[in-house]
């Protein structure tokens, strides 16, 4: 596996590096750049890396003034994925929560999409969560029935809308003491819903002196500080750019039924029955059928 050997090799690296290293988190990728913040004071640093990290990785500079760069990261407690054409890579490390963002409506609700996020969320070792923007435009029946029915498997649903400032505070609220992924289709609201639970975002995502662009495109991952309350630990909310496909062929076929709750301890004639038609096999009646259907075409895709 490609990702056991990066976590060895990320893990010997830190134990390599420099005890005195100035360490940081990465909180945005552009290109052969990152910025990081460390964690002296807090300020921010646009440096080149030697190891391929991602946001929200913990990471150690080495060398001085314009030789800094980052030398590599330390292993990671959650490892976001997705596979696609150009192979597998990590999305974001070390985030707790992934927020699957939909639209009530435009853009229509994709059982299919939220089913792969979820999916990817547990195998990073996150929590999957599904947030409904853009309930001011009205919530089809059929969108609220199959919240229903992700809310009946325990995930954590949240409906809400960005551009009216409606449940922001609630959701806001969940957000403190961990890190967030916001993540979902293009045009579902995701950066709107940052800039509602994080004012300052759209100021600190201009940062045109350091990357000399006038204005944040989500082309890349990058995190934000949840506005600091009284009493609370404090909050990461990363804003990531819009996907089409989300792909999981990275998942064993074998442990696909381990990340759909209700098919995880089915009990069927076979015991290494995969659910996907064998004799005996108690799926059909245990699972909904769009349920059922997004595991089976998932299972295609799994390795
Ligand atoms: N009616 C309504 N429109 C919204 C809401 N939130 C966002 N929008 C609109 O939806 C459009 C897309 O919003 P963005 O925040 O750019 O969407 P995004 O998910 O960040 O898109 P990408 O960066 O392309 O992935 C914009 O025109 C927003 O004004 C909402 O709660 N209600
Ligand atoms: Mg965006
Ligand atoms: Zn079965």
């Amino acid at each position: 596996m490609p990702f056991s050997t990066g976590r060895a090799r990320a893990a010997k690296a830190a134990r390599l590096r420099t005890v005195q290293a100035p360490t940081a988190t990465v909180v945005e990728m552009v290109g052969k750049w990152v910025r990081v913040r460390m964690d002296l004071g807090g300020d921010e640093r646009r440096l080149r890396v030697k190891a391929e990290v991602v946001a929200g990785d913990r990471v150690w500079i080495e060398g001085e003034a314009e030789n800094a760069v980052v030398g590599g990261y330390e292993p990671r407690r959650t490892e976001l994925r997705r596979s696609g054409n150009s192979g597998l890579r990590v999305v974001c490390a070390n985030a707790d929560v992934l927020a699957i963002v939909c639209a009530a409506q435009d853009p229509p609700f994709r059982v299919g999409l939220v089913d792969r996020m979820l999916v990817a969320a547990n195998a990073a070792g996150m929590t999957g969560a599904i947030v409904l923007n853009k309930c001011d435009t009205g919530m089809p029946e059929e969108v609220l029935e199959r919240l229903a029915l992700y809310e009946h498997l325990g995930v954590p649903i949240f409906m809400l809308s960005a551009l009216q400032a409606k449940n922001i505070d609630s959701f806001r609220e969940s957000l403190y003491g961990r890190t967030t992924v916001l993540a979902g289709h293009s045009g579902v609201g995701k950066s709107s819903l940052l800039r509602a639970l994080v004012p300052e975002a759209v100021r600190e995502v201009g940062h045109v002196d350091v990357w000399g662009r006038g204005r944040h495109t989500t082309t890349g991952a990058c995190a934000f500080d949840l506005p600091p309350e009284p009493g609370k630990a404090g909050g990461v909310v990363v804003d990531l750019p819009g996907v089409r496909e989300y792909g999981i062929g990275f998942v064993l076929k074998h442990e696909l039924r381990r990340y759909f709750p209700e098919l995880a301890d089915l009990r069927c004639r076979y015991a290494d029955c995969v659910h996907d038609g064998e004799d005996g096999c108690a799926a059909e009646d245990a699972c909904d059928p769009i349920r059922l259907e997004s595991y089976q075409k998932l299972l295609e895709e799994c390795c």
